[in-house]
């Protein structure tokens, strides 16, 4: 079943949970870069978000460059912004907590 398209007001009460994310020029994505020490953390990290996407059934847009790891989250299922994203968001940060340097 498709998930309901959140709408502004959601978004943004979504947003106000979440640190670091901000919703893309288009309204459709909320995006993150997250900076970790070396190519080995990143990747680790990426491995760690894999397997709670596939738990989770929604996948992330990303792109690694070394240290650097920038996600996109979208429901393309919907055209825009679920519940889902903002889920995966969470399980993202709480997979960055422990790696990234205070
Ligand atoms: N990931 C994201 N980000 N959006 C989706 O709409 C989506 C997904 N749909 N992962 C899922 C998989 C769907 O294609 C499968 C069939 O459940």
């Amino acid at each position: 079943m498709r998930d309901e398209k959140l709408d502004a007001a959601a978004i943004a009460a979504g947003l106000s949970t979440l640190e670091g994310w901000l919703l893309a020029p288009d309204g459709d994505a909320i995006l993150k870069e997250f900076t970790f020490r070396n190519f080995r953390e990143a990747f680790g990290f990426m491995t760690q978000c894999a397997l709670c996407a596939e738990k989770l059934d929604h996948h992330p847009e990303w792109k690694n460059v070394y240290a650097s790891v920038s996600v996109r989250l979208t429901t393309h299922d919907s055209g825009g912004l679920t519940e889902r994203d903002f889920k995966l968001a969470r399980m993202f940060d709480r997979a960055a907590q422990h790696l990234t340097a205070p």
